[in-house]
């Protein structure tokens, strides 16, 4: 005779409290990746600078970065930073990857963001021009 393997005598609570765990964070977890609505800002990082540079957004409004390394061997990073503006941005980006990274700036300022690559005995690619601006302007 088949038994229904819930039926299973000494089938652990455990497994069963797991499943139903999954079932309740799942559609939590797929209803917060979803995309806010926010704007997306493409940047692209290579030859030892950022296009644009210069980039304004919206206090409380979500940010999302799309950054984009167009060198062929040269790793970069997108680091924004800065603790009174509530901003704590660090992403590292292979050459020829894009790599998306959302935010929301909440504190009207003008920030400064950089690559933090440096090879040793070589400039760093801040000093070589690898910095850009980054403000933020109060909501209406
Ligand atoms: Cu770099």
């Amino acid at each position: 005779m088949k038994r229904h393997f819930f039926a299973r005598k000494g089938f652990p609570p455990r497994i069963l409290l797991m499943m139903l765990f999954l079932l309740v964070i799942f559609p939590v977890y797929t209803a917060y990746s979803a995309d806010p609505g926010g704007s997306a800002i493409t940047i692209k990082l290579g030859d030892y600078r950022f296009s644009p540079d210069s980039i304004q957004v919206v206090a409380g409004v979500p940010v999302r970065l799309v950054l984009v390394n167009t060198d062929r061997i040269t790793p970069h990073n997108f680091t924004l930073k800065n603790r009174t503006g509530a901003l704590d941005v660090d992403v590292d980006v292979s050459a020829g990857k894009t790599r998306e990274v959302e935010f929301i700036p909440r504190v009207p300022g003008t920030y400064s963001f950089f690559c933090n690559r440096k090879l040793p005995f070589m400039k760093s690619h801040r000093d070589r021009g690898m910095h850009g601006t980054f403000e933020v302007v109060p909501a209406e």
